[in-house]
Protein backbone atom coordinates (compact mmCIF):
# COMPACT_ATOMS: atom_id res chain seq x y z
CA UNK A 1 0.00 0.00 0.00
CA UNK A 2 1.23 3.72 -0.97
CA UNK A 3 1.26 6.30 1.43
CA UNK A 4 -1.89 7.70 -0.80
CA UNK A 5 -3.47 4.68 0.15
CA UNK A 6 -2.59 4.90 3.96
CA UNK A 7 -3.29 8.43 4.19
CA UNK A 8 -6.87 7.74 2.12
CA UNK A 9 -7.28 5.15 4.70
CA UNK A 10 -6.76 7.42 7.54
CA UNK A 11 -8.96 10.09 6.34
CA UNK A 12 -11.93 7.66 6.46
CA UNK A 13 -11.24 6.72 9.94
CA UNK A 14 -13.17 8.01 12.81
CA UNK A 15 -11.42 5.83 15.72
CA UNK A 16 -8.15 5.15 15.79
CA UNK A 17 -5.61 3.06 17.82
CA UNK A 18 -1.70 3.72 17.49
CA UNK A 19 1.01 1.19 18.84
CA UNK A 20 4.40 2.50 19.33
CA UNK A 21 7.46 1.04 20.29
CA UNK A 22 10.70 2.17 21.02
CA UNK A 23 11.60 3.04 17.30
CA UNK A 24 9.89 6.32 17.61
CA UNK A 25 12.29 7.36 20.53
CA UNK A 26 15.26 6.54 17.79
CA UNK A 27 14.87 9.92 16.23
CA UNK A 28 15.04 11.63 19.98
CA UNK A 29 18.42 10.18 20.28
CA UNK A 30 17.09 6.99 22.32
CA UNK A 31 18.30 3.31 21.82
CA UNK A 32 16.03 0.73 20.69
CA UNK A 33 16.03 -2.75 22.26
CA UNK A 34 16.37 -5.67 19.40
CA UNK A 35 18.75 -3.38 17.68
CA UNK A 36 20.47 -1.31 20.33
CA UNK A 37 24.41 -1.35 18.93
CA UNK A 38 25.12 -0.39 22.80
CA UNK A 39 26.39 3.26 24.08
CA UNK A 40 30.07 3.18 25.20
CA UNK A 41 29.08 2.19 28.77
CA UNK A 42 26.38 -0.62 28.37
CA UNK A 43 27.52 -2.17 25.12
CA UNK A 44 28.73 -4.85 27.15
CA UNK A 45 25.10 -5.61 28.34
CA UNK A 46 22.18 -6.68 26.47
CA UNK A 47 19.39 -4.79 27.24
CA UNK A 48 16.99 -7.90 27.52
CA UNK A 49 19.18 -9.27 30.16
CA UNK A 50 18.56 -6.45 32.19
CA UNK A 51 14.85 -5.84 31.70
CA UNK A 52 14.00 -9.22 34.16
CA UNK A 53 12.74 -9.47 37.86
CA UNK A 54 15.44 -12.22 37.89
CA UNK A 55 18.25 -9.51 37.09
CA UNK A 56 16.59 -7.36 39.57
CA UNK A 57 17.15 -9.56 42.30
CA UNK A 58 20.31 -10.52 41.12
CA UNK A 59 22.05 -7.17 40.87
CA UNK A 60 20.10 -4.32 41.73
CA UNK A 61 22.74 -1.97 41.50
CA UNK A 62 23.89 -3.31 38.03
CA UNK A 63 19.99 -2.68 36.72
CA UNK A 64 19.32 0.45 38.73
CA UNK A 65 22.14 2.47 36.89
CA UNK A 66 20.89 0.88 33.67
CA UNK A 67 17.70 2.72 34.31
CA UNK A 68 19.44 5.91 35.97
CA UNK A 69 21.40 6.04 32.82
CA UNK A 70 18.21 5.55 30.76
CA UNK A 71 16.04 8.34 32.88
CA UNK A 72 18.78 11.07 32.17
CA UNK A 73 19.26 10.09 28.61
CA UNK A 74 15.15 10.37 28.23
CA UNK A 75 14.90 13.72 30.47
CA UNK A 76 17.85 15.48 28.43
CA UNK A 77 16.34 14.49 24.93
CA UNK A 78 13.29 16.41 23.04
CA UNK A 79 10.19 14.82 21.60
CA UNK A 80 10.51 14.50 17.63
CA UNK A 81 8.18 14.89 14.56
CA UNK A 82 6.92 11.54 14.96
CA UNK A 83 6.06 12.04 18.82
CA UNK A 84 4.55 15.79 17.74
CA UNK A 85 2.23 14.34 14.54
CA UNK A 86 0.37 11.59 16.78
CA UNK A 87 0.05 14.42 19.64
CA UNK A 88 -1.89 16.61 17.02
CA UNK A 89 -3.45 13.59 15.98
CA UNK A 90 -6.19 13.75 19.04
CA UNK A 91 -7.65 16.61 17.96
CA UNK A 92 -8.48 15.51 14.27
CA UNK A 93 -9.76 12.04 14.53
CA UNK A 94 -13.16 11.34 16.74
CA UNK A 95 -11.55 9.10 19.29
CA UNK A 96 -8.37 8.15 19.10
CA UNK A 97 -5.96 6.13 21.73
CA UNK A 98 -2.31 5.88 22.30
CA UNK A 99 -1.13 2.43 23.43
CA UNK A 100 3.06 2.83 24.11
CA UNK A 101 5.30 0.26 24.97
CA UNK A 102 7.76 3.11 25.50
CA UNK A 103 8.56 4.17 28.86
CA UNK A 104 10.42 7.17 28.47
CA UNK A 105 7.65 9.81 28.27
CA UNK A 106 8.43 10.82 25.47
CA UNK A 107 4.64 10.86 23.52
CA UNK A 108 3.46 12.88 26.93
CA UNK A 109 6.40 15.36 26.90
CA UNK A 110 4.83 15.84 22.98
CA UNK A 111 1.33 16.65 24.01
CA UNK A 112 -0.24 13.39 24.31
CA UNK A 113 -3.10 12.60 26.65
CA UNK A 114 -4.78 9.74 25.95
CA UNK A 115 -2.18 7.22 26.49
CA UNK A 116 -2.20 3.68 27.77
CA UNK A 117 1.61 3.39 28.72
CA UNK A 118 1.80 -1.00 28.64
CA UNK A 119 5.41 -1.01 30.17
CA UNK A 120 5.21 1.54 32.88
CA UNK A 121 7.12 4.77 33.43
CA UNK A 122 10.57 5.73 33.79
CA UNK A 123 9.51 8.03 36.06
CA UNK A 124 7.52 5.92 38.47
CA UNK A 125 9.56 4.26 41.34
CA UNK A 126 8.00 1.48 43.39
CA UNK A 127 8.47 0.61 46.94
CA UNK A 128 9.42 -3.35 46.90
CA UNK A 129 7.51 -3.94 50.63
CA UNK A 130 4.43 -2.11 50.55
CA UNK A 131 3.80 -1.89 46.46
CA UNK A 132 3.22 1.86 46.27
CA UNK A 133 4.48 3.83 43.33
CA UNK A 134 5.53 7.38 43.64
CA UNK A 135 6.91 9.77 40.61
CA UNK A 136 10.70 10.87 41.28
CA UNK A 137 11.35 13.32 38.49
CA UNK A 138 14.41 15.15 39.93
CA UNK A 139 17.86 12.38 38.80
CA UNK A 140 18.58 10.07 42.00
CA UNK A 141 21.72 10.83 44.12
CA UNK A 142 22.63 7.25 44.43
CA UNK A 143 21.19 4.17 43.68
CA UNK A 144 19.55 1.49 44.21
CA UNK A 145 17.06 4.11 45.47
CA UNK A 146 15.29 3.25 49.28
CA UNK A 147 11.82 4.03 50.68
CA UNK A 148 11.18 5.64 53.50
CA UNK A 149 9.76 2.51 54.99
CA UNK A 150 13.58 1.82 54.42
CA UNK A 151 12.68 -1.21 52.05
CA UNK A 152 14.65 -0.95 48.42
CA UNK A 153 12.43 0.95 45.46
CA UNK A 154 12.62 -0.47 42.03
CA UNK A 155 11.49 1.06 38.48
CA UNK A 156 8.04 1.06 38.15
CA UNK A 157 8.68 -0.94 34.99
CA UNK A 158 6.86 -3.58 33.26
CA UNK A 159 9.95 -6.85 33.28
CA UNK A 160 9.24 -9.70 31.16
CA UNK A 161 7.40 -12.41 33.10
CA UNK A 162 5.64 -9.64 35.03
CA UNK A 163 1.82 -8.47 34.74
CA UNK A 164 0.96 -5.44 32.74
CA UNK A 165 -0.47 -2.42 34.62
CA UNK A 166 -4.72 -3.25 35.66
CA UNK A 167 -6.76 -2.85 32.95
CA UNK A 168 -3.54 -1.59 30.26
CA UNK A 169 -4.58 -4.30 28.20
CA UNK A 170 -8.32 -4.39 28.51
CA UNK A 171 -8.36 -0.70 27.18
CA UNK A 172 -6.34 -1.54 24.67
CA UNK A 173 -8.25 -4.31 23.18
CA UNK A 174 -11.12 -2.56 23.59
CA UNK A 175 -10.21 0.63 21.71
CA UNK A 176 -8.95 -2.00 18.87
CA UNK A 177 -12.08 -3.77 18.78
CA UNK A 178 -14.39 -0.53 17.78
CA UNK A 179 -11.53 1.22 15.51
CA UNK A 180 -11.51 1.57 11.99
CA UNK A 181 -7.89 1.34 11.54
CA UNK A 182 -4.98 0.74 13.41
CA UNK A 183 -1.39 2.01 13.43
CA UNK A 184 1.72 0.81 14.28
CA UNK A 185 5.01 2.48 14.81
CA UNK A 186 8.55 1.71 15.61
CA UNK A 187 8.07 -1.53 17.12
CA UNK A 188 9.83 -5.04 16.47
CA UNK A 189 5.93 -7.06 17.52
CA UNK A 190 7.88 -9.48 19.05
CA UNK A 191 6.82 -8.79 22.62
CA UNK A 192 3.42 -10.22 23.91
CA UNK A 193 0.67 -9.16 24.77
CA UNK A 194 1.15 -5.87 22.90
CA UNK A 195 1.91 -7.50 19.95
CA UNK A 196 -0.99 -8.95 19.61
CA UNK A 197 -2.89 -5.87 18.88
CA UNK A 198 -2.02 -6.44 15.57
CA UNK A 199 -3.13 -10.26 14.94
CA UNK A 200 -6.69 -9.05 16.71
CA UNK A 201 -7.44 -6.17 14.27
CA UNK A 202 -5.99 -8.26 11.24
CA UNK A 203 -9.06 -10.77 12.41
CA UNK A 204 -11.52 -8.02 12.65
CA UNK A 205 -10.30 -6.82 9.27
CA UNK A 206 -9.59 -3.33 9.95
CA UNK A 207 -6.41 -1.94 7.89
CA UNK A 208 -2.84 -2.05 9.97
CA UNK A 209 -0.94 0.84 8.88
CA UNK A 210 3.19 -0.14 10.03
CA UNK A 211 5.56 2.40 9.79
CA UNK A 212 8.97 1.29 10.75
CA UNK A 213 12.41 1.05 9.23
CA UNK A 214 12.50 -2.99 8.82
CA UNK A 215 9.35 -5.11 8.20
CA UNK A 216 8.13 -7.18 10.90
CA UNK A 217 6.66 -10.87 11.39
CA UNK A 218 3.20 -9.08 10.18
CA UNK A 219 4.18 -6.99 7.45
CA UNK A 220 2.56 -9.49 4.64
CA UNK A 221 -0.36 -8.53 6.18
CA UNK A 222 0.06 -4.94 7.01
CA UNK A 223 -0.02 -1.41 4.63
CA UNK A 224 3.65 -1.03 5.25
CA UNK A 225 5.26 2.22 5.03
CA UNK A 226 9.22 2.42 5.45
CA UNK A 227 10.82 4.42 6.80
CA UNK A 228 11.99 6.08 10.23
CA UNK A 229 8.96 7.28 11.78
CA UNK A 230 9.90 11.18 12.35
CA UNK A 231 9.31 11.22 8.63
CA UNK A 232 6.71 8.85 7.68
CA UNK A 233 4.00 10.30 9.69
CA UNK A 234 4.56 14.12 9.35
CA UNK A 235 4.62 13.03 5.43
CA UNK A 236 1.44 11.13 6.22
CA UNK A 237 -0.17 13.59 8.33
CA UNK A 238 0.92 16.53 5.23
CA UNK A 239 -1.69 13.93 3.00
CA UNK A 240 -4.33 14.52 5.69
CA UNK A 241 -5.24 18.10 5.20
C1 LIG B 1 12.31 2.36 13.87
C2 LIG B 1 13.22 3.40 13.82
C3 LIG B 1 12.74 4.63 13.36
C4 LIG B 1 14.23 1.69 14.62
N1 LIG B 1 11.46 4.74 12.99
N2 LIG B 1 11.05 2.49 13.49
C5 LIG B 1 3.02 -14.88 23.78
C6 LIG B 1 3.92 -15.50 22.94
C7 LIG B 1 5.29 -15.54 23.27
C8 LIG B 1 5.76 -15.01 24.45
C9 LIG B 1 4.85 -14.40 25.29
C10 LIG B 1 3.51 -14.35 24.95
N3 LIG B 1 2.87 -13.68 25.95
C11 LIG B 1 3.77 -13.31 26.88
C12 LIG B 1 5.00 -13.75 26.51
C13 LIG B 1 6.27 -13.56 27.28
C14 LIG B 1 6.90 -12.22 27.13
C15 LIG B 1 7.26 -12.02 25.66
O1 LIG B 1 6.59 -11.34 24.92
N4 LIG B 1 8.35 -12.62 25.22
C16 LIG B 1 8.77 -12.52 23.82
C17 LIG B 1 10.03 -11.66 23.74
C18 LIG B 1 8.99 -13.90 23.28
N5 LIG B 1 6.04 -11.17 27.64
C19 LIG B 1 6.02 -10.81 28.92
O2 LIG B 1 6.73 -11.37 29.74
C20 LIG B 1 5.06 -9.72 29.34
N6 LIG B 1 4.35 -10.14 30.50
C21 LIG B 1 3.43 -11.11 30.47
O3 LIG B 1 3.05 -11.62 29.44
O4 LIG B 1 2.95 -11.43 31.71
C22 LIG B 1 2.02 -12.51 31.85
C23 LIG B 1 1.53 -12.49 33.26
C24 LIG B 1 0.18 -12.39 33.51
C25 LIG B 1 -0.28 -12.37 34.84
C26 LIG B 1 0.64 -12.44 35.88
C27 LIG B 1 1.99 -12.51 35.64
C28 LIG B 1 2.45 -12.53 34.31
C29 LIG B 1 5.81 -8.47 29.79
C30 LIG B 1 6.60 -7.83 28.72
C31 LIG B 1 7.43 -6.69 29.31
C32 LIG B 1 8.38 -6.08 28.29
N7 LIG B 1 9.27 -5.22 28.96
C33 LIG B 1 10.27 -4.50 28.17
C34 LIG B 1 11.31 -3.80 29.14
C35 LIG B 1 10.71 -2.81 30.04
C36 LIG B 1 10.64 -1.42 29.49
C37 LIG B 1 11.96 -0.68 29.52
O5 LIG B 1 12.86 -0.91 30.31
O6 LIG B 1 12.07 0.23 28.68
O7 LIG B 1 9.65 -3.54 27.34
S1 LIG B 1 11.18 -5.53 27.05
C38 LIG B 1 11.30 -4.35 25.78
O8 LIG B 1 10.57 -4.84 24.61
C39 LIG B 1 10.54 -3.11 26.27
C40 LIG B 1 9.77 -2.71 25.05
O9 LIG B 1 8.67 -1.92 25.43
C41 LIG B 1 9.39 -4.03 24.44
C42 LIG B 1 9.02 -3.93 22.99
O10 LIG B 1 10.10 -3.57 22.21
P1 LIG B 1 9.89 -2.56 20.99
O11 LIG B 1 9.37 -1.28 21.51
O12 LIG B 1 9.15 -3.22 19.91
O13 LIG B 1 11.40 -2.28 20.58
P2 LIG B 1 12.37 -3.16 19.66
O14 LIG B 1 13.77 -2.77 19.96
O15 LIG B 1 12.06 -4.60 19.73
O16 LIG B 1 12.02 -2.70 18.19
C43 LIG B 1 12.30 -1.42 17.74
C44 LIG B 1 11.76 -1.30 16.35
O17 LIG B 1 11.93 0.03 15.91
C45 LIG B 1 12.47 -2.21 15.34
O18 LIG B 1 11.47 -2.88 14.60
C46 LIG B 1 13.22 -1.23 14.44
O19 LIG B 1 13.29 -1.67 13.10
C47 LIG B 1 12.36 -0.01 14.56
N8 LIG B 1 13.02 1.28 14.31
N9 LIG B 1 14.46 2.98 14.22
C48 LIG B 1 10.67 3.67 13.01
N10 LIG B 1 13.58 5.73 13.25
Amino acid sequence: MSFDEAAKVLKEAKKVVILTGAGVSKESGLDTFRDAKGDGLWSQYNPMELATPQAFQRDPDLVWRWYNFRRDKAFETSPNPGHEVIATWENKFEKLLLVTQNVDGLHQRAGSKKVVCLHGNLLQVRCLKSGKTLTKEEPFESVPPYCQCGSMLRPDIVWFGEALPEGAMEKSLGATLEADVLLVAGTSLQVYPAASLVPYALQRGIPVIEVNVEQSDFSSKTCFLSGPSGEVLPKLDSLLS
